[in-house]
């Protein structure tokens, strides 16, 4: 018996880093999982890798007729949506010196307004079944007040209390939505900027010593995006070997 038998998933951000761990890890406890990313080729690899019933949909999370398509195709596939983990965001590096406000709308865009045009679309679909797994990936850096990417900590932090509040709407129709806040994790984006730099920074501030990795925070979304999380709502877990605690 997997937790996730047959259910539907949607994880967006779901072709690399944190995403994929999640998607692979949902599909491997049962789950058919519609594989979400604006990265149209990396979605195909994660897809296939994964097999099963599970499959692949480009979407840009910040446009409201890609997510319509993408709630469409599952709908279409498989009839129902029990979960939806939104990991799909930017992470930038732009010191306040640089930051511009066409950088700012860029963050703002995919990383708050796709959470709120894919929770609009998914709890649509849950709330006449009576059930829903919300789990919106924040970050660690909300708590922290991180450097170099205030418009993604503002952009979080927005995450963070909007999770709080649709917690309080949907409640009533049995579906959960609580936040996984990571801390600074080794993943494909981060090797690929500045950030890469700070582990040592983190790794000094953290209670547990050591790098975090995507399968490092997947046991934690999994966990809040299973049945029987039923009594957590509205929540935030920071999953970052004990660097903040709120
Ligand atoms: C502590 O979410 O939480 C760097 C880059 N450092 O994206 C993050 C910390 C980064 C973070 C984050």
């Amino acid at each position: 018996m997997n937790r996730f038998d047959g259910q539907t998933a949607i994880v967006s951000g779901a072709a690399r880093g944190i995403g994929r761990a999640i998607a692979e890890r949902l599909a491997s406890e049962g789950a058919t999982v519609a594989v979400a990313d604006i990265d149209a080729n990396g979605i195909e690899g994660v897809a296939s890798d994964i097999g099963g019933s599970s499959f692949a949909v480009a979407t840009d999370v910040a446009e409201p007729d890609s997510v319509a398509v993408l709630h469409n195709e599952v709908i279409n596939r498989t009839g129902r949506l029990d979960v939806l983990v939104n990991a799909a965001a930017i992470v930038p590096f732009v010191p306040w010196d640089d930051l511009t406000f066409k950088e700012w709308r860029r963050v703002m865009r995919v990383n708050l307004d796709g959470i709120y045009l894919m929770c609009r679309a998914a709890s649509d679909i849950m709330r006449p079944k009576q059930y829903g797994r919300i789990v919106n990936i924040a970050s660690n850096s909300i708590f922290a007040g991180t450097p170099n990417m205030a418009h993604y900590v503002a952009a979080k932090g927005g995450v963070l209390t909007f999770t709080r509040s649709l917690a309080t709407e949907i409640g009533g129709d049995k579906i959960t939505v609580n936040a996984v806040c990571p801390g600074l994790t080794d993943t494909e984006g981060v090797q690929e900027s500045p950030h890469k730099d700070m582990f040592n920074f983190v790794d000094m501030l953290q209670a547990i010593k050591g790098t975090g990795t995507p399968a490092d925070i997947v046991p934690a979304v999994c966990f809040l995006a299973s049945g029987e999380a039923h009594w957590i709502t509205g929540q935030a877990l920071a999953v970052d070997a004990g660097m903040i605690r709120h």
